[in-house]
């Protein structure tokens, strides 16, 4: 999946698609372009910034962002297009408008997303998140974070069944960087195996993100080859478990770097392909 931020005011990759405060349309189907050809499946349309401390976006600008992006995209490319979003308005628009699944990093809890994303009839990937992302990095605090964050999506995901949502439908994430510590995410990131083993495919956000920046002590321009080797990661993790269970399959990484990522789990692959089994 490759990310496609068309906020203005991002941290990782912010404004890159702005001419002065207007989102230019060309350079953004370009973007695409780009990322289609260096081999993502999905297109991850985002249209509020989740940054700590960014300005909330209005539902109507939230709209005036994304659904001209859909639409020329639907336009140009036969692409997966995902909507990052929360909004039930947003939610339902997208889905006329033809997205093929809503991402949404609150996990359908907002006033009417939950119904809106059931009457959608499209997949939906749930996230965790601890607190608001104003707030979410301030202090971060679980007793057990596996167990709290896993139990959360469960609580979503049966809120999801509940509303009509199939079970096919359903995509969890535990949220990396949204109210974690460096600790936590990295708990977290040696669980995925257990995420696994809910039998519900994951969805994993690790790219160019502060986790990777303190390991490394690197700004966001520089975290390329930490992602792409997280992203390695969490596939060989995920590839070992699915080989032992066959419950919980599939991952789709969420990435700014298409080209690179695609090369690594194009070497990683070919690899795995000699494995012996013993
Ligand atoms: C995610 O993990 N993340 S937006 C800060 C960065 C770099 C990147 C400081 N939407 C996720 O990408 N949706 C976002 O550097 C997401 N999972 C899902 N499902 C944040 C982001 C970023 C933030």
């Amino acid at each position: 999946m490759g990310i496609l931020n068309i906020t203005p005011d991002s941290f990782s990759d912010g404004g890159q698609l702005y001419s002065g405060s207007v989102l230019d349309l060309d350079k953004t189907f370009h973007a695409v372009a780009q990322m289609l050809t260096d081999g993502a499946d999905i297109i991850d349309i985002g249209g509020e910034s989740t940054r700590p401390g960014a300005t909330a976006v209005s539902q109507q600008q939230e709209l005036d962002r994304v659904m001209p992006v859909l639409q020329g995209i639907k336009q140009r490319f036969d692409a997966l297009i995902s909507v990052d979003t929360s909004t039930a308005q947003v939610i339902r628009e997208a889905a006329s408008g033809g997205a093929h699944m809503i991402n949404d990093v609150r996990a359908l809890q907002r006033e009417g997303a939950l119904e809106a994303a059931a009457q959608s009839r499209l997949p939906v990937c749930l996230m965790h998140m601890q607190n608001q992302p104003n707030n979410m990095q301030a202090s971060p605090s679980y007793s057990d974070v596996v167990a709290e964050v896993i139990e959360f999506l469960l609580q979503r995901k049966q809120a999801c069944l509940e509303a009509g949502i199939a079970s096919d439908q359903i995509l969890l994430d535990p949220g990396f960087g949204f109210g974690k510590t460096l600790e936590q995410n990295l708990t977290l990131f040696n669980a995925l195996d257990q995420f696994a083993d809910t039998g519900y495919p994951l969805l994993v956000g690790v790219s160019r993100k502060t986790m990777i920046g303190q390991l490394l002590d690197l700004d966001v321009d520089q975290r390329l080859i930490g992602s792409v080797t997280m992203a390695v990661l969490a596939a060989q993790l995920l590839a070992q478990n699915a080989l032992q269970n066959t419950t919980g399959q599939g991952l789709i990484l969420r990435v700014h770097d298409v080209l690179e990522t695609v090369q690594a789990l194009t070497l990683w692959q070919n690899v795995n392909k000699f494995k012996c089994e013993k």
